[in-house]
């Protein structure tokens, strides 16, 4: 069976999303998602003038080799871009595969390991209030972990935070933007490390200690100040804190490491086994954050979990809006699989990009189950996408209060 054809779908139902249809001879079809926020077209490009033309003719099961083929033979390997079109391949061809056997892609996996993956939502608010409604929000559509975002007083947008006041419990803040250049918002570490401990001091006077509750600083703190946080939130016992330090410094780590027990959960920007390298190796971290979109696709983000499994470390895939369906399909099967299962992120598309992508997995009791539908179980509408083309879109830059450039 070999690939016959590759598409490559440029979609904008809200939000930009980029998709690789793969075509075999026999007629079947496999879905991969390359989104990449804010740079969309880059990956659509490299697709489709330097993958795709290399895809026709081969073995639509060699997944492996056509893996090992687009990493070592660009000789330009790794980077956002490059792992973002490898997995969109590596998902296709899996997708394609589990067709083929007529079976769920996660038993090709390895079957089931666990009923459901357990999921967290995203509560957010600009003050206290407005937080609180949002976690009872969460917690009426069936939600059993949370993930708390607050305004800091005096800061117009802070990241995880919708600008403008959203009615209902569902979390839609998209940060991209759709403007020719993007937005900037401006960042204080020393108000947001005095006001972070008081939100958690809040969240658990209200809700009780028994709700898991994970917190992203998004890589905007040096390790001390990474270290001050951690320690300062332990006695609200937190799932997990994400991103404190811009983990490209993997040894950053040992010291927030020597200093916090509060859980910490990094790499939602890497995309290989190396850029996770130290921070495995020596322990420092609890939970892999990684995408299947911006690893090289299961075969590269099941290569890191085995790699973490031996040292206790467990998933935490990473899951906003910007993963498309296909993303997050591919994610429910590889998490469903595995044995080092931890969490998945669950943001929630909104009913339009479900309406292009029609992803049969579902979310229960808190927890996201794959389709039984042979493959990945997610369908692609052309009729609707094309009425939603492409648009610009940014993620902001952020500002020091002095216009220092500062890590978003
Ligand atoms: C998360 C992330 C996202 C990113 C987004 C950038 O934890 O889900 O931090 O919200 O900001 O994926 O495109
Ligand atoms: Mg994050």
């Amino acid at each position: 069976m070999l690939i016959e054809r590759g598409e490559v779908l440029v979609c904008s139902p809200g939000r930009n999303f980029v998709t690789l249809r793969l075509v075999t001879s026999d007629g079947v079809v496999g879905l991969g998602d390359a989104t990449l926020n804010g740079r969309e077209l880059s990956v659509a490009s490299y697709l489709a003038d330097h993958v795709v033309p290399l895809l026709i003719g081969r073995d639509a099961h060699a997944i492996e080799d056509t893996w090992q083929y687009l990493y070592r033979g660009a000789y330009w390997r790794r980077g956002p871009v490059t792992m973002a079109a490898i997995a969109a391949v590596d998902t296709a061809l899996w997708d394609i595969k589990a067709k083929v056997c007529g079976l769920p892609l996660y038993q090709l996996l390895g079957g089931r390991s666990r009923r459901s993956c357990l999921v967290y939502g995203h509560a957010s608010g600009r003050d206290l209030p407005e937080l609180f409604d949002s976690v009872r929000g969460h917690l009426e559509l069936g939600y059993r972990a949370i993930r708390i975002q607050t305004g800091i007083p005096g800061f117009e947008s802070v990241y995880g935070v919708a600008s403008v006041a959203k009615s209902g419990p569902r979390y839609d803040y998209e940060p991209a933007r759709r403007t020719a250049v993007p937005v900037e918002e401006s960042w204080d570490t020393r108000a947001y490390l005095r006001h972070v401990p008081s939100v958690f001091e809040a969240v658990r006077n209200e809700f009780g200690p028994a709700l898991p509750l994970l917190h992203d600083a998004h890589h905007r703190l040096t390790p001390i100040q990474a270290a001050r946080l951690g320690k300062s939130l332990e006695p609200y016992d937190l799932f997990w804190l994400e991103d404190v330090t811009p983990a490209e410094n993997q040894e950053a780590l040992r010291l927030v490491r020597q200093h916090t027990t509060t859980p910490l959960a990094i790499g939602e920007v890497f995309n290989t086994v190396w850029d996770y390298q130290t921070l495995i190796r020596e322990q420092l971290i609890d939970y892999v954050r990684s995408a299947v979109t911006h690893t090289g696709g299961i075969t590269g983000l099941r290569r890191i979990f085995d790699f973490a499994s031996t040292y206790q470390i467990k998933s935490g895939i990473h899951g906003p809006t910007d993963i498309s369906p296909v993303g997050l399909a591919a994610a429910v099967h590889l998490g469903i699989a595995i044995h080092n299962f931890g969490i998945q992120e669950y943001m929630r598309h909104s009913a339009l990009t479900e309406e292009v992508f029609r992803p049969g997995y579902s979310f229960v009791d808190g927890g996201l189950v794959p389709s039984e539908e042979p493959g990945l179980g997610v369908d692609y509408d052309d009729d609707v996408a094309k009425n939603h083309p492409y648009e610009a879109a940014y993620l902001p830059v952020n500002r020091l209060t002095d216009g220092t450039v500062h890590d978003w």
